[in-house]
């Protein structure tokens, strides 16, 4: 409505301005009424927030887990909603059979998801756990007030604050502990989003996910496994081991995939924790209608990749045409496939063959995350931990970790890809020399090779990112399988090999 009359306005005067060429009046008209139009547009921000003083009874916040959100608030008038959160330290996995000491908001990380509406006064709990080592705070972006309220809730173990703020402006807001030392605080996992509702709330969608970002400082490698302490000096050099959505690998993929059905309309609310890094946040093979970027009032639209910066959020809209697995990722592509940054949204409906002719995604998308879940991965690990790693487990692992690592070439079945790939099924290379399998993954490998009678000459690069045990369970499985001889390889003897570079060894590229 606005528009239409404002752009009848803006042709009434260009027609006039046309009329009277080089008539001063006629185009001051069209700038007073455009700066007019424009004034009208804006909220008016925390001086037209408050709606006055909260009605009715007090209302107890609904508070989510991720990627649960909960429902609109749906009210019309100001509220006093209550909202009590605790703060809990726990050791939960962070990649499998990879645990970390996380201090979570609600027992989660991100933290539990708070839903308000604009002009209401919000009566904040927060209760750090008897159980608890450190004290904590809460600082909350959409506060209005010295430290979002982080002075205010200082709280020691087993001790519980209160404080009270009006909810003035809307929009999706990062809050996070602000204790010293905030960054360390933060890196451990101490971080959530708070929606602050337009008044009019905002427009219905089928489902709304919570996906929040974050980066993890552990002193061991990516998917070292055991349970691994914080690494304060990578985290000040600003380099992560881990880069996850929801706090840990595999909190978004395979059988924990985010859901929906072709023909709805998904919103994703998205926020990145930091400590260090920006998210460029995208959707592979999906274009967001919206995104009300910064997490504020305005939207843009049909956009492929948001930024998110470290403490900010973003919304964002799309319509699901096409059935399949739309992969989540910080396009910042290193941190996607070797960091963990990927989650999936699985849109379940008929095939769309007019939108999209094509095929699902394969591995060099999902990578070792198609598997349904990694369970295997983890037990190994356990078993690894209490020295009774079996080769039967050793195998399983190794099954799961092939997909993605070494299937991109050498083919989900070990077969090989004619004159290009050499196979690793049944392979007279392998039969020759069993313990080439750690060796060449660990070094790469280039030069004429003939394997099952058939020449090549290319280049393999070595996969140095994989860990020790994952080595060992890798080329297990690789001995197992399609009639190669069999055999174990142990962590002790992946190490080692690690250490002693052969001669045809690649430097990859
Ligand atoms: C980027 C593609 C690529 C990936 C990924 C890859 N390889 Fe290879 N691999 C090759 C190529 C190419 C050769 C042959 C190199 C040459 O010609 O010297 C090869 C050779 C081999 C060989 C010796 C020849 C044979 O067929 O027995 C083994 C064993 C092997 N790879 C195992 C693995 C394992 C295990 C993984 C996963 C950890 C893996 N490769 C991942 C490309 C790859
Ligand atoms: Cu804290």
């Amino acid at each position: 409505m606005r528009r239409a009359s404002r752009n009848l306005v803006i042709a009434t005067a260009v027609a006039i301005a046309l009329a009277l060429p080089g008539c001063r009046d006629a185009g001051d008209a069209e700038t007073s009424t455009d700066k007019a139009a424009a004034a009208s547009d804006e909220t008016g921000g925390s001086a037209k927030g408050d709606f006055g003083p909260p009605q009715g009874q007090p209302v107890d916040a609904v508070l989510t887990q991720p990627p649960q959100v909960p429902p609109a608030t749906g009210r019309k008038a100001p509220a006093k909603v209550i909202v009590k959160l605790d703060v809990i330290e726990k050791e939960m996995p962070i990649s499998e059979g990879v645990t970390y000491t996380f201090w979570t908001f609600g027992g989660t990380v991100p933290g539990s998801f708070i839903r308000v509406r604009q002009g209401d006064t919000v009566e904040f709990h927060l209760r750090n756990m008897p159980e608890s080592k450190m004290p904590h705070n809460i600082d909350l972006h959409g506060v209005t007030g010295p430290g979002g309220g982080a002075a205010s809730s200082f709280t020691a173990p087993g001790h519980s604050s209160r404080f009270t703020f009006k909810a003035l402006n809307a929009g999706l807001y990062v809050y996070h502990c602000a204790t010293a030392p905030v960054g360390m605080h933060v890196a451990n996992g101490m971080y959530g989003l708070i929606l602050v509702e337009p008044p009019e709330g905002l427009p219905p969608v089928d489902r709304e996910y919570y996906v929040m970002q974050g980066d993890f400082y552990t002193t061991g490698k990516y998917r070292e496994k055991g349970l691994q302490p914080f690494d304060m000096e990578k985290a000040i050099e600003e380099h992560p081991t881990y880069v996850l959505f929801n706090g840990s690998e595999g909190a978004l993929t395979g059988d924990k995939a985010l859901t929906a059905k072709t023909g709805e309309t998904v919103r994703l609310f998205v926020g990145n924790g930091g400590p260090n890094l920006v998210s460029s946040f995208h959707v592979i093979g999906e274009i967001f209608d919206k995104v009300w970027f910064e997490g504020g009032t305005r939207f843009q639209e049909n956009v492929q990749t948001t930024l998110i910066p470290s403490g900010g959020a973003a919304m964002m809209d799309f319509r699901l045409e096409v059935p399949g697995s739309y992969v989540l990722v910080d396009h910042s592509i290193f941190r996607a496939f070797n960091k963990g940054a990927l989650a999936i949204l699985k849109a379940d409906g008929a095939d769309n063959k007019a939108i999209y002719s094509g095929k699902e995604v394969d591995y060099v998308y999902l990578g070792d995350r198609a598997q349904p879940n990694m369970k295997a991965v983890a037990t190994a690990a356990a078993s690894a931990k209490v020295g009774e790693l079996t080769v039967e487990e050793q195998i399983k692992a190794g099954q799961a970790l092939f997909a993605g690592t070494c299937s991109t070439c050498h083919q989900p079945n070990g077969e090989g890809l004619e004159g290009v790939f050499p196979p690793l099924a049944g392979s007279s290379y392998i039969k020759a020399d069993p313990k080439a399998v750690p060796r060449v993954m660990l070094h790469g490998l280039q030069g004429p090779v003939n394997v099952n009678g058939k020449d090549y000459n290319s280049v393999m690069p070595p996969m140095t990112q994989l860990t020790d045990d994952e080595v060992a369970n890798i080329a297990t499985y690789v001995l197992n399988s399609w009639g190669n001889p069999g055999g174990k390889v142990t962590n002790a003897e992946a190490a080692q090999i690690r250490q002693a570079k052969p001669a045809n060894a690649s430097e990859g590229h």
